[in-house]
């Protein structure tokens, strides 16, 4: 039995999320166009009888500009080297930066190590060069597309086939790390991202206050926190339309994933500033 940890890291929207579910075959991480979708280190699992692979999808923040971005990054940078293969992410169209540059110092000495450029079918491949200096850093060098899967079989079969022997570390039919709350949390957020404009989003923090599974339900209460007074009525929009329709396709999607029904209550709360305030980052995990 081959098994390992293989963690995804690199600039916010490269398409980090959308290789794992492609790699994975089905959709379980949240892809949005908004940067910083994924806020938790997050593992998906997949079993077979000859492999374990734990892909982890990590957030991935450039230009740090608040504590929870620091956080965020720190809980990345600190633990590559536990990884059994580290992936790098990066598009054709951008180049590395001081990012991509900080990912490269962090993983020096950690062998093996893949460069993948997705989204190759943004551009033309016989244009790309990519300096040497660059690509002769890893051990595996790949072009993908999530959206033509190209080069996904190729990425997963080297993976394959550079997992040493090792344990089944999860249960064989455990899809995700992810806690109950935890995937909640995110599809609310993922609903509050693809439905609100502005700059809103961002500063929006789904807390799980109450969540109670039963055999044909499931019971939750969400707060939605914001960062500004004047967030609020945008979330809750006119009449409460837009509120009601976060709580609509939220609703929708939890059912789907849990197999039942759901009874959504949502709430919006104002906690100025929090992506800076020390207390509220520690009591949702990032210290
Ligand atoms: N054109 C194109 N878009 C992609 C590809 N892979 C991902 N995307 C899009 O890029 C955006 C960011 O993807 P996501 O997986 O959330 O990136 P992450 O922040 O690195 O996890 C989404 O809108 C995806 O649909 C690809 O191969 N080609
Ligand atoms: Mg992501």
């Amino acid at each position: 039995m081959k098994s390992g940890f293989v963690i995804f890291v690199g600039k916010t929207n490269v398409g980090k999320t959308s290789l794992i579910n492609c790699l994975l075959g089905e959709k379980i991480g949240i892809v949005s166009d908004k940067p910083q979708t994924t806020r938790f280190r997050t593992s998906f699992i997949e079993s077979t009888e000859e492999y374990q692979i734990i892909y982890v999808d990590s957030p991935g923040v450039h230009n740090v500009k608040n504590l929870l971005h620091e956080r965020l990054n720190k809980k990345i940078f600190d633990s590559l080297d536990s990884f059994e293969i580290i992936v790098h992410v990066v598009n054709p169209t951008t180049v590395f930066d001081d990012f991509d540059i900080e990912i490269q110092k962090k993983i020096f000495n950690k062998r093996p190590r893949y460069l993948v450029v997705n989204k190759i079918d943004l551009v033309d491949v016989s244009n790309l060069n990519f300096d040497k200096s660059i690509t002769s850093f890893y051990d595996r060098f790949f072009y993908t597309s999530t959206r033509k899967f190209i080069g996904i079989n190729d990425l997963k079969n080297a993976i394959i086939s550079d997992l040493s022997d090792g344990p089944m570390w999860y249960p064989k039919d455990m899809r995700t790390d992810m806690s109950k709350e935890m995937l909640v949390s995110e599809i609310i957020r993922e609903k509050v991202l693809n439905l609100v404009r502005q700059e809103v989003p961002h500063g929006v923090y789904v807390l799980i206050e109450k969540i109670n599974e039963k055999q044909n339900l499931i019971y939750i209460e969400a707060n939605i926190i914001v960062e500004k007074e004047s967030h609020k009525p945008i979330l809750i929009g006119h009449k409460g339309s837009m509120i009601k329709n976060i709580g609509i396709e939220s609703r929708l999607e939890i059912e789907k994933i849990f197999g039942k029904k759901c009874v959504l209550k949502l709430f919006v709360s104002i906690e100025k500033n929090w992506r800076n305030k020390d207390s509220f980052l520690r009591r949702v995990g990032l210290w």
